[in-house]
């Protein structure tokens, strides 16, 4: 009898550890709800109205092709991906990171460019693409990180979706484009 009151007694005291570890991991959870919570912008929201070219900002700071991170993915979009504007209107982008932005006439896929690599002296990697064939704008270098890229009115002449790119050689490989659909 008293064997198996100590039993149940150490059943209840295993449950009540149970719970507090549990406890405490919520806990954490409300305080931190994401592991790099404090390392993620809060001030520069890539929006619209801003749309942002480059995420400089976000992923993890160590080389993701050592690490096998995501990060080189997540630094190097354009976001929105597609932006939906009208004829007539330009588009600023905010460049977050060392970038190279470009624009191509429609009816230019991402699959249609020339991936060549040429070098690039002072550009990241010291690589670009570099494929004249239907591009209608690009700025004359890599830009500088927090520079404010405008593309003007006059290269959306008609409706349809212009392809955006990054020409830095390995951001454009690994997916930096987008696109502007002109209404
Ligand atoms: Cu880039």
């Amino acid at each position: 009898m008293v064997e198996v009151s100590t039993r149940l007694l150490g059943a209840r005291t295993r449950v009540r550890r149970r719970g507090g570890w549990i406890l405490g991991l919520v806990t954490a959870l409300l305080l931190f709800p994401s592991g790099a919570g404090a390392e993620q912008p809060t001030a520069v929201p890539c929006t619209p109205q801003q749309p942002c070219f480059g995420m400089a900002f976000t992923g993890s700071p160590f080389s993701p092709a050592a690490d096998h991170d995501r990060s080189f993915n997540a630094k190097d979009n354009l976001v929105p991906r597609t932006l939906v504007i009208n004829r007539g209107q330009s588009v600023t982008y905010h460049v977050n990171g060392v970038h190279w932005p470009a624009v191509y006439q429609t009816g230019i896929d991402d699959e249609d460019l020339n991936t060549t690599a040429v070098p690039a002296p002072g550009c990241p990697s010291g690589t670009r693409v570099n494929d004249p064939t239907g591009r209608l704008f690009q700025t004359t270098n890599c830009v500088p990180n927090g520079t404010l890229v405008t593309v003007p009115a006059s290269v959306f002449t008609t409706p349809g979706r212009y392809l955006v790119i990054c020409q830095i050689h390995p951001h454009f490989v690994n997916g930096m484009y987008g696109w502007i659909q002109v209404q």
